[in-house]
């Protein structure tokens, strides 16, 4: 049977964003769990215990078809793997998962009490919650209403991208698996090139300092936002630049902030194998030949073809997570 629940995540501790979406991916990664939809990521002070760092809290429905307790135990196996550590109740921690809600299931028991014990109590909890489910009916009263009633000063949305597999990615690649050569694209194929334009126009694109190098003129892509990340590189005229992956989320958060974009990754190899874990669909255009390449393009390991369509001469692939 499948069902639909509800879960709150915490982070006090560490990368606390990196963290919350490990979770996520680790999660969505489980035989028989889905998960549906994630809420912003919310600052919010501490309560309960409040001489501790301010957290980072989400709320994320899911679908599953196991019982609430495997759900459950599965969710703290994930927090053990995480490296949660867990000094004191109410006290700070690397991941926090709980189980807020699962429709039809109501239960008194220590070991798991549902809905959650604290629920409408906790702004923490209710605005994330109320974000992804505002017509939820908990204990009587919709989420929204008991939403209205908490104290929320003190919480403010958390510029930083929320979804497990914000990204996209664009490669061309040869026969040999490879994607270029003495840090240049391997060839210019116009109809691939046209490809590229139409389906990154109007996103962000997320490239390494070679390929930026290689972009005509330095010149960045027209009708794009172009983000390097690279940790030699500084200010640049057209560019965002980012030193590491966490930089990366929170300008990626900013950008995404007012109206959701595609986000793609452009390369080269060494950007493509960074963010792979992070991306959930992949353009992978097949060009004829080979052409000799010295950097080549990682496994997708995990993913399957949702489509392909022959051109002239490549072949224009997709790929999505499964
Ligand atoms: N348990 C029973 N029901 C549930 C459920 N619905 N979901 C049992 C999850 N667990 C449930 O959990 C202890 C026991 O609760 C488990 O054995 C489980 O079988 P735990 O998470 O290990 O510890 P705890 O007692 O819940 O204490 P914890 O985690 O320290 O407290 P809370 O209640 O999770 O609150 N302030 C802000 N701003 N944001 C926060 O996220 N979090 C806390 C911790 C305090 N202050 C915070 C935040
Ligand atoms: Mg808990």
């Amino acid at each position: 049977m499948v069902r639909t629940a509800y879960i709150g995540l915490g982070a006090n501790l560490g990368e606390r964003g990196e963290a919350m979406r490990a979770a996520l991916r680790r999660l969505s990664e489980l035989d028989g769990i889905r998960v549906e939809r994630v809420s912003a990521f919310y600052e919010t002070p501490p309560w309960g215990k409040t001489d501790q760092p301010s957290f980072l809290n989400a709320a994320a429905c899911i679908t599953f078809d196991r019982t609430p307790e495997e759900l459950l135990a599965a969710m703290q196996c994930i927090e053990r793997e995480l490296g949660r550590v867990r000094h004191e109740h109410w006290g700070a921690r690397t991941i926090d998962l709980d189980l807020l809600h699962v429709d039809g299931v109501t239960s008194a028991q220590e070991q798991l009490t549902l809905p959650h014990p604290y629920l409408t109590e906790r702004a923490f909890v209710l605005v994330p919650l109320a974000e992804i489910a505002p017509t939820l009916c908990v204990d009587g009263r919709m989420v929204s209403v008991w939403r209205e009633e908490v104290d929320a000063s003190g919480i403010v949305r958390a510029p930083e991208v929320s979804a497990p597999y914000p990204l996209e990615l664009i490669a061309a690649v040869d026969g040999a698996g490879g994607i270029g050569r003495a840090g240049h694209l391997l060839t210019d194929c116009p109809e691939d090139m046209a490809h590229f334009r139409r389906t990154t126009m109007d996103g962000i694109v997320v490239m390494g300092r070679r390929t930026m190098e290689s972009l005509p003129g330095r010149h960045p892509l027209v009708g794009r936002t172009n983000v390097v990340l690279s940790r030699t590189v500084q200010a640049l005229d057209g560019f965002y630049t980012v030193p590491d992956s966490s930089a990366l989320w929170r300008l990626l958060g900013q950008l995404t902030e007012e109206k959701e974009r595609p986000i793609f990754v452009i390369g080269g190899a060494e950007c493509y194998h960074l963010l792979l874990p992070y991306v959930w669909r992949a353009y992978v255009t097949r060009l004829s030949g080979s052409y000799d390449a010295d950097v080549f393009f990682p496994s997708l390991d995990g993913f399957s073809m949702t489509s392909s369509r022959a051109g002239e001469d490549c072949i224009f692939e997709v790929y999505e997570r499964v």
